[in-house]
């Protein structure tokens, strides 16, 4: 029988785990799979969360579906686990109601490029101010396997078993080509990089973009013959350039390829709301009342 004493002891003798505070612990333990990157970019996004200061009541994690949708879930803040590809414009609309919420969109390449797409694009171009984390796997995790607009040349998914051949997004492009403010990739390995572009990009004003590529070994890997996470964070390692500052038109990403890594873009440029109450003053003067968010009989209460 073990001595529950010498137990009691040994457990109080471990430190608290500083992320907890972070995560809604009644719903541990978690949905992902052994090896999974999605669980270290969370424990990334506590720290780079910590980090930036930020008042945790004015922070909002809003959530697409899949196996990435699942982190709204987990933080324990004000989360919204909404619909698939939807994330965006329901962080939009969180944002103009209440200009004075950070908002964070934690989701899928699945989520945020394919039917999530178009919000994607009119986000960035609208510069809407939002800090948009995409795990990058490769693949729709949630649903087997299938192809994405991610999946490289060649790389084989369910719906693609000899391959792929349709041209992938290179993401860093495309957000800055529609005008996001601050564009970086790291990888699920690149933990400290994670953190301090996490923290750069909350602090940032406008729509903020990281894209963080996260091995899915049950599926991606599994099915293209490249081992288990570990093998996915050693391939991170070994083929990662770090080059600050890159051309993102030559960031596009290919099969087990050289992945470039980096701080691409931060630039300013007027938020959404900015332009709007700048716009509107310029065209009706002192009749225009700058909006500063929504305003109902309840709040005079
Ligand atoms: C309208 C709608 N279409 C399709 C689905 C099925 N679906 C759920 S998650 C998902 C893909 C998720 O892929 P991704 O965003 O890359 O997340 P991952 O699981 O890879 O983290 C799909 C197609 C859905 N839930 N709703
Ligand atoms: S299916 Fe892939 S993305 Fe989903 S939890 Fe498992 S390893 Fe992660
Ligand atoms: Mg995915």
């Amino acid at each position: 029988m073990p001595d529950t004493d010498v137990l009691m002891e040994f457990n109080e003798a471990v430190p608290a785990n500083p992320v907890e505070a972070f995560l809604r612990m009644d719903r541990i333990p978690h949905i992902w799979c052994p090896g999974c990157g999605i669980g270290t970019t969370v424990n990334c996004f506590a720290h780079g969360l910590e980090n930036s200061g930020l008042d945790l009541d004015k922070v909002a994690i809003v959530s697409g579906i899949g196996c990435s949708g699942r982190v709204a879930g987990y933080l324990n803040m004000d989360s919204f686990h909404t619909t698939h590809g939807r994330a965006i414009p329901f962080a939009t609309g969180l944002k103009l109601a209440n200009p004075d919420l950070k908002v964070v969109v934690y989701s899928g390449d699945g989520d945020l490029t394919a039917i999530g797409g178009n919000h994607f694009i009119h986000a960035c171009r609208r510069n809407v101010d939002m800090t948009v984390i995409l795990i990058n796997n490769h693949t729709y995790g949630m649903t087997g396997g299938q192809v994405a607009p991610t999946t490289p040349l060649t790389a084989t998914a369910t719906t693609a078993p000899y391959g792929n051949f349709e041209q992938s997004f290179n993401l860093p492009y495309l957000a800055e080509s529609c005008g996001a403010v601050y564009v970086a990739r790291w990888t699920a390995y690149h933990v400290r990089h994670v953190q301090k572009a996490i923290k750069e990009a909350l602090l940032k004003k406008g729509f903020s973009f990281v894209e963080i590529l996260a091995p899915c070994p049950t599926l991606y890997s599994r099915r293209n013959k490249l081992g288990d996470g570990l093998d996915q964070m050693i391939h991170y390692k070994e083929h990662s350039v770090v080059m600050n500052g890159a051309d993102t038109k030559t960031v596009g990403l290919g099969f087990q390829d050289k992945i470039v890594l980096g701080k691409f873009v931060d630039i300013e440029r007027p938020t959404y709301l900015d332009a709007m109450n700048e716009y509107y003053k310029h065209k009706m003067g002192d009749t225009f009342e700058t909006y500063t968010g929504r305003s109902c009989a309840c709040d005079t209460n």
